[in-house]
């Protein structure tokens, strides 16, 4: 297929998905707005109706928290299609939730940093998108205020999540460990996902009865930080979501600058920054496994597997360019043998694997672009080159799935894209590596 035409596919599955103010992730499967997907949304809006683009961010920020919190899911519709809803979140149990909206009470990863700065790299009018930024930086500004402020109760630099759904990689093996150190209760829930979804490429409903109860006693604590902190069963440094605030941080830095003045949010940010990155090179990095690691902060130890989310920190800069040497290595050794598209969300050596459960292995289409950044970053210019092929290939053999089964054997007979189909962010993405000639 020519590029062209995969372009306009590209296109029409994001004008398919854009419900006038926001874009759905696709349909059936996920009805509303959630937070990372709509950041990824705007980079490919970007590319071909940047107002569309604006609006994706400024519907995002509007449904803000008076805290500066920003929610995983805006329910901008009625529908009952997806389980668990607003009336099960209850986010107005939090006394500074929006009035406007009704949301979750969690958060998903702080992309809108770095999707700002990467709108205006795309921007061919960058007076007009400038005047854009100017309008949502400073939002952006407050939601790193509320991680850092609420989120860091040890003040260490580094920021927790209190929920697997606020992580992105939502069913990820690494939290296997916690649901052993907890006993919730079997709830009768209906589950709407497996009615749309084959459900052996979905989470349990014992892996559902975990996810609920963390948010029952956020919800019995009116979603209070600090009773969060102090209570959760789950509380995590993700190095992904860490690293994709730490670039967020970089990106606003360079922004700022670029609109002047501004001098006490540059500050800040810097103090942030330096300390959020040393904490995570100290902190995060396990040197037996040679790889960036999350830390279970309730249980105070690390979880010592290998993911895609080890190689995020790439993307943000984080490792020196000797231990970014080794992660690459290693990146080809377990992840890149070339029966194996690039890259499986789980370590495919390990037991825990499975190529075509969510979280546990496949390919995510935003992974790898964050991957492809951080490898250009650091000049790994044949490794970026096989992330961006691969990922052109998957979608282009399959059409454009939610996620991707890494073994190239599964693609010969059969389609191998599982979970929704004409996938947002999966289109989203596709039309910024392409637009991209070289590499
Ligand atoms: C829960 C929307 C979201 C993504 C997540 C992905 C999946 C939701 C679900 O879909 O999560 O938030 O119901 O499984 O794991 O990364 O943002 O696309």
């Amino acid at each position: 297929m020519h590029y062209n035409e995969l372009k306009d596919k590209a296109i029409s599955v994001l004008n398919n998905n854009w419900k006038e103010k926001f874009s759905i992730p696709c349909e059936n499967l996920y009805p509303f707005q959630w937070f990372w997907d709509s950041g990824f949304i705007a980079i490919g809006l970007a590319h071909f109706d940047m107002k569309k683009a604006e609006q994706e961010i400024k519907t995002l920020l509007d449904a803000q928290w008076g805290n500066g919190f920003i929610p995983h899911i805006i329910f901008h519709t009625d529908t009952d299609t997806y389980f668990p809803g607003p009336d099960f979140h209850r986010a107005d149990l939090h006394p500074q939730s929006t009035k406007s909206y009704k949301t979750t009470g969690i958060t998903q990863p702080p992309v809108t940093g770095f999707v700002l700065q990467e709108m205006y790299r795309i921007s061919k009018n960058k007076t007009q998108t400038l005047a854009f930024i100017v309008e949502v930086i400073d939002k952006v500004f407050e939601n790193h205020s509320y991680f850092y402020n609420y989120r860091d109760p040890n003040d260490e630099g580094l920021v927790y999540i209190y929920h697997n759904w606020e992580s992105g990689t939502d069913n990820s093996p690494m939290w296997d460990e916690i649901w052993t150190t907890m006993n919730p209760p079997e709830y009768s829930f209906k589950r709407k996902d497996t009615t749309h979804i084959d459900a052996s490429q979905r989470p349990s409903n014992r892996e559902y009865d975990h996810y609920l109860y963390i948010l029952e006693i956020a919800k019995e604590h009116h979603y209070n930080d600090g009773k969060i902190a102090e209570l959760s069963p789950f509380l995590v440094q993700d190095p992904l979501f860490n690293a994709l605030l730490i670039k967020s941080n970089a990106c606003l830095i360079t922004l700022y600058e670029i609109l002047g003045g501004r001098h006490e949010k540059i500050d800040q940010l810097h103090k942030w920054q330096e300390k959020a990155v040393s904490a995570f090179n100290n902190k995060l990095f396990d040197e037996n496994l040679g790889a960036y690691i999350h830390y279970d902060l309730r249980n105070e130890k690390p979880l010592k597997y290998i993911s895609s989310s080890s190689f995020a920190p790439l993307f943000a800069n984080i490792p020196t360019t000797e231990r970014a040497q080794n992660m690459v290595q290693m990146m080809l050794e377990k992840f890149g043998n070339k029966h194996q598209y690039l890259c499986a969300s789980f370590d495919p050596t390990s037991h825990l694997f499975n190529p075509k459960k969510y979280w546990r292995g496949p390919v995510w289409i935003n992974l790898n672009w964050i991957l492809y950044k951080g490898l250009k970053h650091y000049n790994f210019n044949d490794i970026a080159k096989r992330i961006k092929q691969d990922t052109i290939e998957l979608i282009e053999k399959n059409g454009f799935y939610e996620y991707f089964d890494c073994r190239k054997a599964e693609h010969q007979q059969r389609n191998a894209g599982y979970g929704g189909k004409n996938f947002s962010w999966s289109a989203a993405l596709l039309l910024d590596l392409i637009h991209e000639h070289s590499l």
